[in-house]
């Protein structure tokens, strides 16, 4: 899969792995070697522009961190990259609350609609699910049978009927699974050669007519561009949830895998690499893009160096919490951690004894915001020496941040009684105890 993006990938990282540190001159040499292969593999080209200045940015305006070499932090900064254009999250199908849930599966003629339809069902039964599937690929008698053929293959029932009304089959799939207790419906259309009218319009009433928990937009992912645009215009009409990316098992480039997500503004949800029935998978943004770069273990190499860079930081926190010279402005600087971090709990863990008494309590991201404008509204002054904020300090402060000076009192006061709880374990520490606590500021991540 790739192999020829991935090889131009890993030779644009080369020119930056002999080199000291990432200056600015071949930072700017890899990144248009990046914009190539991405071109060259059909990428779009809004898409890749977006993708390299975005990694021009973070290679310039990242620390260098001392024990990967720069090709390998280069690498990881890509790999962060293709992980946000591809979705990052993996996207779960829609159910509806009441069963049957109908899946639509729609796309181009000879995309894989039909094979994919009773892989789904195959996947959904793996899942505990009880599927059905629907012929409503009326025009041709060679795609029912096709799908009443595989759908024998993998045992699930499938609704046929002899008609040339695709919407009719459709909504009688739909009664005969509420009769037959099937909770899930996959009704395979028919496809165009081109997104016509025709086909949009026929999607379109099907779905109106038996409102799908989940529209899928099959796409062959050989046809690179062709295929991105084809999604694009079809959502622009029928306004469908996800995509299947089908044939990544042959000789494709990657462009559409890549662009996909941004042009049309819909996830990739199952990728398909065979004919066989087994080669379905959910899509999980974080591997395809370690299978692009074919480079999963410098991306673990790099996320552990970072963690250890993370230690140096959390190192000094620790001892300006140890000299009890601990103030707002690292406290600020923690919640913006945080932040990045994206939980509160992970802020609560690096208070020493603090994640164990909070183990059980849920703590909402939101009761950081005051806290922030508080802070915000503080003076560098203020915050490295909370002791001199008065009165009118705080009236001052409650003003600017739209809180109650009853509210910044609290603050002040969780504060110091913050730094007496450090003070506490600062004399553990000098008994020798207490280090426990403290573990979770310098964390586990080392590199051997
Ligand atoms: N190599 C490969 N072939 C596939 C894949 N999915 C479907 N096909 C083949 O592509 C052709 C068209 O598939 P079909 O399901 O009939 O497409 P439809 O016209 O959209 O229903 C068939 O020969 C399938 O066996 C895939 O992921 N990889
Ligand atoms: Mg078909």
């Amino acid at each position: 899969m790739f192999e020829d993006l991935s090889s131009r990938l890993e030779s644009a990282f080369k020119s930056v792995a002999g080199q000291a540190r990432l200056s600015d001159i071949n930072v700017a040499q890899t990144v248009r070697e990046i914009r190539r292969a991405l071109l060259d593999a059909d990428v779009n080209y809004q898409v890749a522009r977006s993708i390299t200045s975005s990694v021009k940015e973070k290679a310039l305006g990242r620390g260098v961190i001392a024990s990967v070499t720069p090709g390998q932090q280069f690498t990881k900064i890509v790999y962060d990259e293709l992980v946000d254009v591809l979705g990052s999250e993996k996207e779960d199908i829609g159910f509806s609350p009441v069963p049957p849930s109908v899946i639509l599966i729609a796309g181009l003629q000879g995309s894989g609609k039909t094979t994919f339809s009773a892989k789904l069902a195959k996947w959904l039964k793996s899942q505990g699910k009880n599927p059905m599937l629907a012929a409503a690929d009326v025009y041709r008698p060679a795609a029912i049978e096709q799908l009443t053929t595989l759908a024998g293959e993998i045992d699930v029932p499938v609704y046929t009927r002899d008609t040339r009304d695709a919407t009719a089959v459709a909504r009688e799939a739909v009664l005969e699974a509420r009769k037959s207790a099937r909770d899930v419906v996959i009704i395979d259309t028919a496809g165009r050669m081109h997104v016509d009218e025709q086909m949009m319009d026929e999607v379109a009433r099907i779905k109106s007519l038996v409102k799908p928990s989940e529209i899928l937009f099959v796409v062959d992912a050989m046809t690179g561009q062709d295929a991105v645009n084809t999604a694009r215009d079809f959502n622009d009409i029928v306004d469908f949830d996800g995509v299947v990316l089908t044939k990544l098992d042959g000789d494709t480039r990657g462009g559409a895998a890549i662009s996909i997500r941004s042009v049309v503004n819909k996830p990739i949800k199952f990728v398909s690499t065979g004919e066989k029935m087994d080669t379905l998978s959910p899509f999980y943004p974080d591997r395809m893009a370690q299978r692009i770069l074919g480079m999963g273990d410098v991306v673990t190499l790099v996320e552990k160096a970072q963690e250890q860079y993370d230690e140096v930081q959390a190192r000094k926190l620790q001892s300006k919490i140890m000299s009890n010279a601990f103030n707002f402005e690292d406290f600020y600087g923690q919640l913006q951690q945080i932040k990045k971090m994206g939980s509160m709990r992970d802020l609560i863990g690096m208070i020493p004894g603090m994640s164990k008494q909070l183990k059980d309590v849920e703590i909402d991201d939101d009761t950081l915001k005051p806290v922030e404008a508080m802070i915000n509204s503080m003076t560098l002054e203020e915050r490295r020496n909370p002791q001199i904020i008065n009165g009118s300090r705080r009236k001052r402060i409650a003003l600017g941040s739209g809180m109650s000076v009853k509210e910044v009192n609290g603050l002040l006061k969780q504060f110091s009684q913050m730094k007496k709880m450090m003070k506490t374990m600062k004399k553990m520490n000098r008994k020798g105890r207490g280090m426990e606590g403290l573990k979770h500021l310098t964390g586990p991540g080392r590199i051997h």
